[in-house]
């Protein structure tokens, strides 16, 4: 059969012009105060880039994170910009970042862009961001266990609706010895055993924070061990106060398998790495629980096969993202086809757990040309059996994949 040939135009025309739901970030709204971080020293500054520039220069983490931002974005430039190629993903984006703005990426230092940075005005840089990014909506990663951030929540900012909060509760779930202290502090009556007392505590503790944040879902990032049903404080926590919480408030329960955190503490933000986890553990998860929902994503990619295997089984799981060290083009476009090939459109190809204002133009710039790619191969696999693939199929493939399924789980589109 003759293929259209515009068809690969088609499609990149359609996903470069959809507008984005972003389901994970480590952005805030600009009323959470203190917590944004943008411009170019806190570009090269990410944690994906310290780790890089550790392989390159003979300095030891601890000079390296124990100098000014500025000192350490210098050397990240010189090392990964100028004396190399800037080769790596995390790199290549800082390059993407500054040729949308207009600004020379040979240049042999930082002297334009930190001028650039330094005289915008935050308001109409945030807008103009999310508009070069093509994002609607960015969901935020909200710990009521930080200080600064309770501190922010406490004074009821009216929060810019672009932006959605998730409720994150690594601490509690992972690390209930210490945790329990900070609850202590914060009025909620629990102690280091767990008993049934203290789980109905943590449960007041979620209702008061869902009332404040309005959280679109619960969350929580797990090692590579996690493993359900299991005789553990995280489990009796999951089972006994997350699961009915969610339910009660109809919200999802994410779950990001597979961080193994400091594996070299040497290197503080940048340590953390991955491990294969035990998928049956979502299994019965999402069994035990059928009314419960699960926005589920792993870091090991071979477990992104596995996961598709589960979401296939359970309605109640939704695969999302390319999370971290997946979220390489040649991965997400490996990936997404993957997907598109065991569960249609029922998935949320990526996130882009931005953590720097700027990085949403390159992680969206750059997802949307692997999603492309992936989304064109199918299209083109259908043509061949036979079925022509109209602009509308594409529009309507496109929307669901770029915001659609994403604003369902989120509650968007009630
Ligand atoms: O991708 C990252 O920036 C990681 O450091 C993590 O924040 C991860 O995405 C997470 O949410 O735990
Ligand atoms: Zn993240």
């Amino acid at each position: 059969m003759e293929r259209q040939s515009n068809l690969a135009d088609l499609v990149s025309n359609a996903v470069n012009g959809a507008q984005v739901v972003d389901l994970h970030t480590h952005l805030f709204a600009p009323q959470l105060t203190g917590m944004n971080l943008a411009g170019i020293d806190e570009l090269l500054t990410y944690h994906y880039l310290i780790a890089e520039v550790l392989r390159f220069e003979s300095v030891t983490p601890e000079w390296l994170l124990s100098q000014p931002k500025s000192v350490q974005a210098d050397l990240v430039w010189q090392s990964l910009f100028v004396d190399r190629t800037p080769l790596s993903e995390a790199a290549s984006g800082v390059i993407t970042v500054l040729s949308a703005f207009g600004l020379d990426p040979q240049s042999k230092n930082l002297r334009e862009a930190r001028a650039f940075f330094s005289a915008r005005d935050p308001v109409s840089h945030l807008d103009e961001v999310l508009r070069i990014a093509g994002v609607d909506h960015v969901t935020m990663t909200n710990d009521p266990l930080d200080p600064l951030e309770r501190k922010s929540w406490d004074e009821k900012p009216e929060i810019d609706s672009r932006f959605l909060s998730a409720l994150r509760i690594d601490p509690i779930l992972n690390d209930w010895p210490s945790s329990f202290k900070s609850l202590r502090s914060n009025g909620y009556d629990v102690s280091v055993d767990l008993d049934d007392q203290d789980v109905a505590e943590v449960r007041r503790f979620l209702d008061d924070w869902i009332g404040k944040m309005r959280p679109r879902y619960l969350a929580v990032s797990l090692p590579d061990s996690f493993s359900y049903p299991e005789d553990s404080q995280r489990n009796c926590l999951i089972r006994s106060a997350v699961m009915p919480t969610c339910r009660e408030h109809a919200l999802p329960f994410a779950m990001m398998i597979g961080v193994r955190r400091q594996v070299n503490r040497r290197l503080a933000g940048a340590g953390d790495g991955v491990g294969l986890a035990d998928l049956t553990a979502i299994e019965r998860l999402a069994d035990d629980h059928p009314d419960n929902r699960f926005l589920v994503t792993t870091l090991a990619r071979e477990n992104l096969h596995g996961l598709c295997v589960v979401a296939r089984k359970f309605a109640n799981v939704l695969p999302f993202g390319c999370w971290w060290f997946m979220n390489n083009p040649s991965l997400v476009e490996d990936t997404t086809l993957m997907r598109l090939e065991m569960l249609g459109r029922s998935f949320v190809p990526q996130h882009s757990d931005a953590r720097i204002l700027e990085q949403l133009i390159y992680k969206w710039s750059h997802a949307r040309r692997s999603i492309a790619r992936a989304l064109t191969t199918r299209y083109e696999a259908l043509e061949d059996s036979g079925r022509v693939i109209t602009k509308d199929d594409v529009k309507r493939d496109v929307t669901a994949l770029m915001s659609g399924v994403a604003s369902e789980w989120l509650g968007l589109t009630c």
